[in-house]
């Protein structure tokens, strides 16, 4: 492994921004129109012009390798397609048996995890909220407030992420609105 000198950076905890990044990832409605189960919402939606920021990650200059523990922060904009809350995509680890955790900055959302037999399970996250993502969990982060939602988050260098399966399966459970409140509901695309 390269040795490298040691650094800090610095979290806005409040906006959620990451001080220096790497590199800032952008997803828009249209990078992820099959994650969400409103396809014709979508369509009218993106053929009207309307193509919605949904979240930002801020990654840390840490080099994704075994021993380093990189680390980003997201922001998920407040919105819903259709009844589902505004999400990030979600993904497992191409190594399963890789852990994670998450730390709540700003706003409110749901951590949603899931297994691979489709055991699904979600944890809610606040400012101060340290979530843990064990080993063998897809993740997915949900904006279920109003506001931007905002965490950190740090894992170990060799994890890899695996975005194709829940691509191919999608999560067992969404998580969206109903009479005002957040709740998980059954997926009917599930696999
Ligand atoms: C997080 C996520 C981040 C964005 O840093 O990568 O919140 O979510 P997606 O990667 O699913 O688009 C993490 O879980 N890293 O392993
Ligand atoms: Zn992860």
């Amino acid at each position: 492994m390269e040795l490298m000198e040691p650094f800090s950076s610095q979290l806005d905890l409040l906006a959620g921004t990451l001080e220096p990044s790497a590199r800032i990832l952008r997803r828009h409605l249209s990078d992820m129109q099959e994650m969400y189960a409103d396809r014709e919402g979508i369509r009218r939606m993106l053929e009207g012009g309307q193509d919605p920021l949904i979240y930002e990650v801020y990654l840390s200059p840490v080099p994704e390798v075994e021993g380093q523990l990189p680390y980003s922060t997201t922001i998920i904009y407040p919105g819903k397609v259709g009844h589902e809350f505004f999400m990030t995509k979600g993904h497992f680890h191409v190594k399963r048996d890789r852990a994670e955790i998450y730390l709540g900055l700003a706003g409110e959302g749901h951590l949603v995890m899931q297994k691979e037999d489709g055991t699904v399970r979600s944890q809610r996250m606040a400012p101060g909220t340290a979530a843990y993502v064990p080993p063998f969990w897809a993740h997915r982060t949900v904006n279920t407030g109003t506001v931007p939602f905002a965490f950190f988050a740090v894992w170990p260098g060799d994890a890899g992420h695996d975005y194709r399966t829940i691509e191919t399966t999608g999560f067992a459970k969404m998580m969206v609105s109903r009479n005002g409140r957040a709740v998980l509901v059954d997926n009917a695309r599930y696999r």
